[in-house]
């Protein structure tokens, strides 16, 4: 499967709506073009497609609210996204849009070839009609209260509390989301897709793809045992791609006033972007290489509430048609919260890319969206840690590496790339590091384990900073020249190396970098696993890669995010299972930290200091005095005879002018909780633990 030639990457078409936001962004978007940037360094053929859905519900319902015509909305709105997305590095080879002539075209041919080889069925049936507005009421245009979970304000086509799939006659109590008006019943004849009849060609082609993602592949197990239904292909609605004329009257139908409903034609928009990319490559053929041609790898990158679109009704409309492959993979993610709460866009509780592009770097968000993303669980951004992943991670190892080796280089070797003499031990794990990682994070990336990829990505980075702490170069520039030039030659090497792993999620620093490196712009992720400098290579003056960002520039962010927070009542249940993103340490790094047990000897109070105890500890090799924030929690002389786990290699230091040589372990919780580490068994003083 992997060996095939070519690969088409979608991302999901964002509706034209509306600006993009984080959530859609950790979503379907950075992931594909991590996943697209690594197979163009790889030199596949590789294309990615995405562009603007404008049709559907939504689009009518900004445009009523915003009193204007849903064209003005998506003119707006598709022109706003494609500059964000373009701004933050998204590659797409196309962004179309499903108001484009030849979107209307592919998509009614599609409708016909489908009409005519008998695959719809056609029913007349009584739909809900706002008799004010004199409109059929479709999806978002009725509200009313959900059958299964009785949440009040469930749409005509969802339920966002319990996530209920619903048809808008299943409501109670519905009322017209444009007037407010009661509906009425009226007769009207539309197309559906009879999904049941496809359901156990859909089970078999998902049973080969036992590989998919297991939050994809629960949520369509889920929708087979609930057994699949017959689902609408028409609305009426006046806003769409109409009906073709002459499908409307070989049914005798009147077409006028009927559209495909917008999953039935969006999806069609990856294959007519494609087409429109085919034209303007002056191929007008080659998009059929992508789309009907069995040695394609077709990838949809999308959000887990597209799941059932992607992976049951648009393959059931591939399948029916005939000519096309079927995606080889559906690497959908769960959904990002921020700030603990389920992001809101209606309430305006969310970051909005075009926002956030006017403050920071597209690359900073880059790195922390991707080592977070919601892969397998929802996830979490909050603006703290996005500070703490950019300042601890992006600036304080990767740029610090790179800085400080680019400026010994300048200061020390007149800005050339020293030569390598004879390597040691640890030159050569440098060397092995370098020729390994690339192929270890392609594989990640290729597994679609893009937050692993980020994380081992900076481990390298970690490792090199290492690196040049163990070798000292600024030490060996006087004792040994030639081991000097060796650190700095491999450092340099290094740089190199994390520059070409980094394009796939910083694609912006990536090239920063290869410009002061004087390397070209089109690498090959291969050479990322070899010594590229030459010795004697001229460098570029360094630049500082990475600025921190400082409280007072994240403080407003957090404060606006406050102002729109949701009540606590509808936090987002995921809160307790969300992962804390925490900057992590090589085993090295950990061993540095030496732990011991010790048995507390004595233990008071330390005057005017109500939270500290004054401990003597036994480490078994020596006594020691600790000062302890834990008379909160624990009284003195509980404490005598307590085994306990202490850093013994911490640096002495003084607490309210007590001497304190040592720090004793112990847990927290939010609630201020304490409670001490020890051991489960009895065991010698000065025992160490790894
Ligand atoms: N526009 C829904 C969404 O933006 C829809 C995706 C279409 S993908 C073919 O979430
Ligand atoms: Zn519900």
């Amino acid at each position: 499967m992997k060996n095939k030639p070519r690969i088409l990457v979608t991302s999901a078409l964002p509706y034209a709506n509306g600006p993009i936001h984080l959530g859609h962004l950790a979503g379907a978007y950075l992931p594909a073009d991590i996943f697209v940037r690594y197979h163009r360094l790889k030199g596949s053929d590789v294309i990615y497609i995405c562009g603007s859905d404008e049709h559907g519900v939504p689009i009518m319902l900004r445009a009523r609210s915003e009193g204007v015509s849903p064209q003005e909305i998506v003119d707006h709105y598709h022109e706003l996204n494609k500059k964000s997305f373009a701004d933050f590095g998204m590659s797409f080879d196309y962004y179309g849009r499903t108001s484009a002539l030849i979107h209307h075209q592919t998509s009614q041919d599609f409708f016909r070839i489908l009409d005519k080889k008998g695959v719809f069925v056609l029913k007349s049936e009584s739909q809900l009609f706002d008799p004010e507005a004199n409109i059929f009421l479709a999806d978002r245009f009725v509200r009313g209260e959900c059958p299964s979970c009785h949440y009040l304000d469930a749409y005509g086509d969802q339920c966002e509390k319990c996530g209920a799939s619903l048809n808008p006659r299943e409501l109670i109590n519905p009322r017209s989301a444009i007037t407010d008006a009661k509906p009425v019943l009226k007769k009207t004849a539309h197309w559906y897709l009879p999904l049941a009849d496809w359901q156990s060609r859909l089970e078999q082609w998902i049973g080969s793809h036992s590989d998919w993602k297991p939050n994809v592949l629960a949520q369509i197990k889920s929708w087979f045992s609930d057994g699949l239904k017959d689902r609408a292909v028409t609305r009426d609605l006046p806003w769409g791609v109409t009906i073709p004329e002459d499908v409307a009257k070989a049914h005798q139908i009147n077409a006028a006033g009927k559209v495909l409903y917008v999953w039935f034609d969006a999806p069609i928009g990856y294959i007519s972007a494609t087409k429109e990319w085919a034209i303007a490559k002056d191929d007008p053929e080659l998009w059929k290489k992508y789309w009907q041609d069995e040695s394609n790898r077709l990838i949809h990158f999308i959000g887990k509430d597209n799941i059932v679109f992607h992976c049951l009704i648009f393959p059931v409309m591939l399948m029916a048609h005939g000519d096309y492959v079927l995606p080889e993979n559906v690497p959908a993610n769960e959904f990002l919260n921020l700030e603990g709460n389920k992001l809101s866009t209606s309430r305006n509780y969310a970051v909005w890319l075009d926002d956030y592009l006017k403050k920071f770097e597209a690359d900073s968000l880059r790195y922390v969206l991707a080592g977070n993303l919601p892969e397998t669980r929802d996830a979490d951004f909050s603006w703290r840690d996005f500070q703490a992943r950019h300042n601890n991670e992006l600036a304080d190892i990767l740029g610090n590496f790179i800085n400080r080796t680019l400026t010994f280089a300048h200061k020390y070797f007149s800005g050339k790339v020293p030569s390598m003499a004879v390597p040691d031990d640890l030159d050569r794990e440098l060397i092995r590091q370098i020729e390994t990682a690339p192929l270890r994070l392609g594989e990640l990336i290729e597994h679609y384990q893009f937050k692993q990829y980020v994380r081992e990505f900076m481990d390298l980075a970690r490792f090199a900073n290492k690196y040049f702490n163990d070798q000292q170069p600024w030490k060996t520039r006087d004792t040994d020249p030639e081991k000097c030039a060796t650190t700095i030659h491999l450092c340099l090497q290094t740089v190199y190396t994390l520059s070409v792993a980094a394009e796939p999620a910083l694609p912006f620093t990536a090239r920063r970098i290869w410009k002061i490196l004087n390397m070209t712009d089109n690498p090959l992720w291969e050479n990322a696993g070899r010594l590229m400098l030459e010795a004697g290579q001229l460098i570029n003056e360094p630049e500082i890669l990475f600025d921190k960002i400082e409280d007072a520039d994240i403080e407003p962010e957090i404060q606006r995010l406050k102002a729109a927070a949701v009540p606590s009542t509808e936090k987002s249940t995921t809160s307790e299972t969300k992962e804390i993103a925490m900057d992590r340490i090589s085993f090295e790094t950990f061993q540095q930290i030496e732990l011991r047990v010790a048995t507390v000897l004595e233990a008071e109070r330390v005057e005017k200091a109500d939270k500290l105890l004054k401990l003597q500890i036994d480490l078994g090799f020596e006594k020691r005095q600790i000062v302890a924030g834990i008379a909160k929690a624990y009284q003195p002389e509980q404490l005598i005879g307590a085994k306990v786990v202490v850093v013994a290699n911490l640096e002495p230091t003084k607490i309210r002018g007590v001497e304190s040589n040592g720090m004793l372990l112990a847990a927290g919780d939010e609630n201020g909780n304490l409670a001490l580490l020890t051991t489960d068994k009895e065991i010698a003083d000065g025992s160490k633990i790894s």
